[in-house]
């Protein structure tokens, strides 16, 4: 190094899609909560340096996304894993493309958690997880809306078991 020249220390960005654990692994580096980690996408809403050591800098950024999707069941992927806002769909595709994947793929996975062993037609499989979980609506019938959003949030929140939605070749 020249002489006189001060040693600069690292900078490293980090960058990913939305949600999928960038702030938590800075803080993970930097052994101490620097940034802020939610269950949620977007958020980290701007960037920010967080010192690891003093020669070594990290830059937590926003979550960020391809301008547009290639196809709709990329974008369907994206809000089932929780990393756009799955109000970019209706519950009942997201609901329909999950089963119907689970069905393919994974056909035991709902069967720890709900008891359910062959996995039929969404109504149906709504109806087995109303009446395994007792949600029931206001005129007493199994309440298959609230059986379609906790089978998405089990999903997202990994209870379903370690499960990827893009396996080689299918
Ligand atoms: N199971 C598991 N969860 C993790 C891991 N890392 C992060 N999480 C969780 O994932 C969620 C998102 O974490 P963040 O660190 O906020 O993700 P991010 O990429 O910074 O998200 P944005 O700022 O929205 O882009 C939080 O609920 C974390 O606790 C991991 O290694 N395993
Ligand atoms: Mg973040």
């Amino acid at each position: 190094m020249a002489k006189g020249m001060k040693p600069q220390p690292i900078r490293t960005m980090i960058v990913g899609i939305p949600n999928v654990g960038k702030s938590s692994l800075i803080n993970r580096l930097a052994k101490r909560k620097a940034a802020g980690v939610q269950n949620k996408p977007g958020y980290t809403r701007g960037e920010q340096w967080i010192k690891v050591n003093k020669d070594f800098l990290l830059l937590d950024t926003p979550g960020i996304l391809p301008m547009s999707y290639e196809n709709q069941k990329k974008a369907a992927n994206l809000a089932l894993i929780g990393a756009i806002r799955e109000d970019i769909l209706p519950n009942e595709e997201l609901g329909e493309r999950l089963l119907e994947y689970l069905r393919n793929q994974y056909p035991s996975a709902l069967n720890e958690r709900f008891g359910i062993l062959v996995i039929e037609d969404r109504i149906k499989v709504l109806n087995q997880i109303a009446e395994k979980r007792k949600l029931v609506d206001s005129v007493g019938q199994n309440d298959l809306i609230r059986a379609e959003a906790l089978l998405l949030k089990e999903f997202k929140d990994g209870l379903l078991g370690k499960i990827t939605l893009e396996k080689y070749g299918a």
